[in-house]
């Protein structure tokens, strides 16, 4: 199974990490998690994603705040599939960092998620590897089934109280 990176631009970052880091644990999916800055350690980001795919990643999560450029500078070294975290971390509640994140120019994407879209970015990025991982792909389903009868369980008990 190709592995998840998670790259965020500050361990002040982390604790908005933590629900993806929760999730590919919990899906069994191997991952390695670093702190690269695009703008403090650029050699460090650029190094660790030119050599992503040859070091058997299949997609990236990148995790940054304020002036948001982790996500784009890691999506120029590769032409893996990376997965944008806008994080609330500035006074600006995020709008900074979501609006640098997904407002990538023409040939360089990236799958930008809600603001301290974690789990989301998590999930995308199971689904990216269960493409080529059918035991995954059946894990996500039965989630899937799961959350869709805990939300009918919800509606029943709705019913029963009008
Ligand atoms: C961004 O600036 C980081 O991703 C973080 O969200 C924010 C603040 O970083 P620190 O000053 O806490 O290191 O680069």
């Amino acid at each position: 199974m190709k592995k998840v990176g998670i790259i965020m631009g500050s361990i002040s970052d982390l604790k908005a990490v933590q629900p993806a880091i929760d999730l590919l644990k919990e899906l069994g999916i191997e991952f390695e998690a670093h702190v690269y800055s695009a703008h403090r350690t650029p050699l460090q980001a650029a190094d660790f994603s030119r050599n992503a795919r040859q070091n058997g990643f299949g997609a990236i999560i990148a995790a940054a705040g304020k002036a948001a450029h982790l996500a784009g500078a890691i999506a120029a070294s590769t032409t893996l599939p990376v997965i944008g975290i806008p994080v609330k971390s500035s006074t600006l509640d995020g709008l900074d960092a979501l609006l640098s994140t997904v407002q990538m120019p023409s040939g360089i994407p990236v799958a930008t998620v809600a603001i301290d879209g974690t789990y989301n970015a998590a999930m995308l990025a199971a689904q990216i590897i269960a493409v080529e991982d059918e035991k995954l792909a059946v894990k996500l389903a039965e989630m899937r089934a799961a959350m869709q009868d805990s939300v009918l369980e919800k509606d029943r008990e709705l019913q029963q109280q009008l």
